[in-house]
């Protein structure tokens, strides 16, 4: 037994030893700020990245393309010094992050790590020639998700048997930042104002984006409150507010990716972005030396980053046929040019 293990340890350095990269291989590093589990929003990143190597890969076998998904996990504290040691060894050409505050990071790395590159989605910084930036119009996905949920809000009993009489949503964040205060919360409630301008919000913060016991605690108590609609952005603890929703019997408004089998029933929309399709095609890019760095990009509807779900049988089947008609009309306001939303 143990004469086995020496030789598989021998085999395996042997390995080690002659399994050099070949010299034009390229490695990409997907830094999740958080954890990839139950959070779309990285799941997406992740996915795309790989599907990129794949096919990159695929194509010129000599040159094959190797990705590391690292994990920073969910102590914020510890990102920016995880993130200067994956720059410092100085394994990656390029590394893929996601989320509004990896510039004020990532920046005083470039300084630190000239050479390095870092491609940072859901993010804004301009003119620093070692990050290119993409950013989603998030005032597009959450006017269309205030829309909805004011026309749900406001409807009869009988035509959506969860809404009750009062003018009340709520949005449950993990945390408070400036693409939630100034972008997201605000342009939710523009949608919801375009509906009705009693409509009021419920907003509250569980204070991490894991705690699903704690989103389920908030999203009774606004529920009590009068709050039949409610915006989870809170990636895990999301959960909570699922749960919730089913016990009580209250509907869901789901924003990022495709959330309607996450509760048949109860969640009444999904406003995606694609953040798969925008990493796969930023991780070829890349790959193919095509990424504009120092630029930063802005994409919406108009671009086919931002979509309103609605052919999905579950959202047929939840929402009455005229709230549909009435969502339909909106968008077609906002495809057709007639409203314009830019990110402000
Ligand atoms: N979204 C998630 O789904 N999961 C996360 O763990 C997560 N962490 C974030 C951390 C910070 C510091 C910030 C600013 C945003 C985070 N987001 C997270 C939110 C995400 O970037 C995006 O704003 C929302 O998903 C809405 O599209």
């Amino acid at each position: 037994m143990n004469k086995l293990l020496y030789i598989a340890a021998a085999l395996a350095l042997l390995a080690g030893c002659t399994q050099k990269e070949p010299a034009d291989a390229v490695s990409i590093a997907v830094f999740v700020p958080g954890v990839t589990s139950g959070n779309a929003v990285y799941q997406m990143l992740a996915d795309g990245v790989q599907a990129a190597a794949q096919e990159h890969s695929a194509q010129t076998p000599d040159a094959p393309v190797q990705v590391s998904v690292i994990e920073a996990g969910t102590n914020q504290a510890e990102w920016s010094g995880r993130l200067t040691a994956v720059a410092a060894s100085g394994e990656y050409d390029v590394i893929i992050s996601s989320n509004p505050s990896m510039p004020d990071i990532a920046v005083p790395l470039t300084q630190q790590f000239p050479e390095q590159k870092f491609i940072l989605l859901d993010a804004y910084c301009e003119d620093n020639g070692n990050i290119f930036t993409v950013r989603y119009n998030q005032r597009e996905q959450a006017y269309l998700t205030g829309y909805m949920a004011g026309l749900v809000t406001t409807a009869s009993h009988e035509q959506m048997p969860y809404a009750n009489e009062a003018k009340t949503v709520g949005l449950i964040a993990a945390q408070e930042y400036p693409v939630m205060n100034d972008i997201i919360l605000p342009s939710f409630i523009e949608g919801l104002r375009a509906v009705d301008s009693g409509i009021t919000v419920d907003f509250r913060i569980v204070g991490n984006w894991y705690d699903a016991t704690k989103a389920a605690e908030l999203a009774r108590s606004m529920h009590q409150n009068g709050a039949d609609v409610i915006l989870p952005i809170a990636g895990g603890a999301a959960q909570g507010v699922i749960a919730a929703a089913q016990e009580e019997s209250f509907y869901i408004t789901w924003f990022d990716d495709n959330g309607f089998a996450k509760a048949p029933g109860y969640i009444i929309s999904s406003t995606v972005m694609h953040q798969d399709k925008m990493a796969q095609e930023a991780a070829a890019q890349f790959l193919a030396g095509n990424t504009p760095f120092g630029s930063a990009q802005t994409v919406g509807i108009e671009q086919g980053y931002i979509d309103f779900i609605t052919d999905d049988p579950l959202y047929e089947s939840t929402v009455n046929s005229a709230i549909r008609q009435a969502m339909q009309q909106e968008l077609d306001r906002i495809t057709s040019g007639e409203l314009q939303l830019p990110s402000p």
